[in-house]
């Protein structure tokens, strides 16, 4: 099986401001701790994080001629922006969990929209770097079922 986890604008800035908000691991210890789970459940893991709205959409059209498995993303700031990064993981069909480190919704207004949820099987909010480990193991769940 194989997951692609994407994330968006100011991602590779984790932990470097801004810690009560999004913790103090950064973005490389995201990815390592994302790659031990993956591991620990014979998943191959692929990781891309981009500032640039145009580039996540072409990397979501790309997992489908890659015939990834399962999509994990965090938009970052383009979740309550971007119909593009919609109607990408529309097209492309691929089962996608829209993740967040915090929880937008008791964040400022501006936050509480989400463009990309209406296209995922779920969206997990709140919970941290662990939601990115929930998310593998519900995508790996879903492909077992
Ligand atoms: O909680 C999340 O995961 C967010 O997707 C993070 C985004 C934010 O725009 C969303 O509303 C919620 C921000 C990405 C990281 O931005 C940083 C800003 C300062 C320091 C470090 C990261």
């Amino acid at each position: 099986m194989k997951i692609l986890v994407i994330n968006g604008p100011n991602m590779n800035m984790l932990g470097v401001r801004q810690p009560e908000i999004y913790g103090k691991a950064t973005y490389d210890d995201l990815v390592a701790m994302i790659r031990a789970e993956a591991d620990r459940q014979g998943v191959e893991v692929d990781f891309f994080q981009s500032n640039h709205e145009g580039s996540l959409v072409d990397m979501v059209q790309q997992a489908w001629f890659d015939r990834v498995d399962g999509i994990i993303i965090n938009p970052a700031a383009y979740t309550h922006t971007s119909v593009a990064l919609l109607d990408a993981v529309k097209a492309v069909g691929i089962p996608t969990v829209e993740v967040h480190i915090s929880d937008p919704d008791s964040r400022e207004e501006f936050r509480h929209v989400s463009y990309i949820r209406a296209a995922c099987i779920a969206t997990i909010r709140g919970h941290g770097l662990e939601g990115y480990l929930e998310a593998l193991r519900l995508l790996k769940e879903r492909a077992r079922t």
